[in-house]
């Protein structure tokens, strides 16, 4: 469950006044948040605390993450020369505090820890667009009129993004997740045309480290198949198409989701109904991450995601012990 934290009194006290991405560079800190929701839901992984920004903001581009927006760029990227700004990131040197903290993390989680990063896509509409946006108008402008500039941009973000996930993965994550969060605005033709060639160059690129690679966005329901052809094992979906849908659309991948987070503010019986409707479309499938569509929003009630891992729980081992009993020891 992504900023599963932002949720969290104890979240909220660890952060207090700072900045989200001077709370990164601090690895006892960052280390201490991954942790929060893992003791309080007793979920199967963790997330690392972090963010997609930053890689970018460790290669010196100028931003600010701001509190309830989201990432602002002082100076976002408009044109040939801005490629120079984007200098070439090395972790160990630009972002030591990213693999001490997955290397804290790894000594005392007794669950997986899962590295990410942002997709090119979505990394490349933060900095075209300088922060979030609805219509993407100034990103798919751009991608349009200079596709070749588009193209150096998301190469140069794709070997940011694979060189920060090698350096997660060196240090101890046991899966990697990649970001693109906002790819669901662009058409399927304009996906394989201006996207897929990036997004494919980061998830090959960690195919020797053995670890399963995730692949998210949201409203990509008539992406999935391009995006399980990018090369993820598991593709995450929203909450707006049946998880055995996506499935058939990602031949051979698992999936993962796809609750809808605004499911969660619900009184506990319907959040109950929700979550077997979830599990009931997932039955019988090869692989079935159950996991929230999209982020955790930060008014839902703690003790309400408690009783949703409690219920899946609860659910997967019966599930389990009727196969056993099916197929036998
Ligand atoms: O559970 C965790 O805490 C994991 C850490 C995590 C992750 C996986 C954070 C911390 N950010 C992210 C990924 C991230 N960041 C994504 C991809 C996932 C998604 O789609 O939600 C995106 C798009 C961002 C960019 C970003 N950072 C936004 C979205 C803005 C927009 O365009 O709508 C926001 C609000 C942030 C700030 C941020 N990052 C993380 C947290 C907990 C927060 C909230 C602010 C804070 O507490 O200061």
């Amino acid at each position: 469950m992504r900023q599963a934290g932002r949720s969290l009194p104890e979240y909220r006290a660890s952060r207090s006044s700072g900045s989200i991405l001077q709370a990164v560079r601090d690895p006892a800190l960052a280390a201490e948040i991954t942790l929060q929701p893992v003791r309080r839901y007793g979920v199967d992984a963790a997330i690392l605390f972090s963010d997609i920004m930053v890689p970018l903001a460790a290669s010196g581009i100028e931003m600010d993450i701001v509190a309830g927006k989201g990432p602002i760029i002082q100076t976002p990227f408009r044109s040939e020369r801005d490629l120079a700004r984007l200098g070439t990131f090395h972790p160990e040197t630009d972002a030591p505090y990213v693999a001490e903290t997955v290397k804290i993390l790894v000594s005392e989680l007794s669950v997986p820890l899962i590295g990410f990063a942002g997709a090119p896509f979505t990394l490349a509409s933060y900095l075209i667009e300088g922060g979030p946006s609805r219509s993407f108008a100034l990103t798919k402008t751009l991608m349009r009129s200079d596709p070749k500039l588009w193209a150096s941009l998301l190469d140069r973000l794709a070997d940011m993004v694979l060189a920060s996930l090698r350096s997660q993965v060196e240090a101890g994550a046991a899966a990697v997740q990649i970001f693109d969060s906002w790819v669901g605005t662009l058409s399927l033709r304009d996906y394989k045309t201006y996207v897929l060639a990036a997004s494919h160059k980061v998830l090959t690129g960690l195919q020797d480290m053995g670890v399963p690679r995730i692949h998210f966005g949201i409203g990509t329901g008539e992406l999935l198949g391009a995006m399980a052809e990018a090369g993820a094992d598991v593709v995450g979906v929203d909450w707006r198409i049946p998880i055995d849908e996506a499935r058939l659309r990602v031949p051979g991948r698992a999936v993962q989701g796809n609750l809808d987070p605004a499911v969660c503010l619900a009184p506990w019986p319907i959040v109950a109904s929700e979550v077997r409707k979830v599990l009931a479309d997932a039955k019988g499938l090869a692989g079935h991450i159950f996991n929230l569509g999209h982020g955790v929003l930060p008014e839902t009630d703690p003790g309400i995601l408690a009783e949703i891992v409690a219920l899946v729980h609860e659910e997967g081992r019966a599930d389990a012990e009727q196969d056993s009993f099916r197929t036998g020891p």
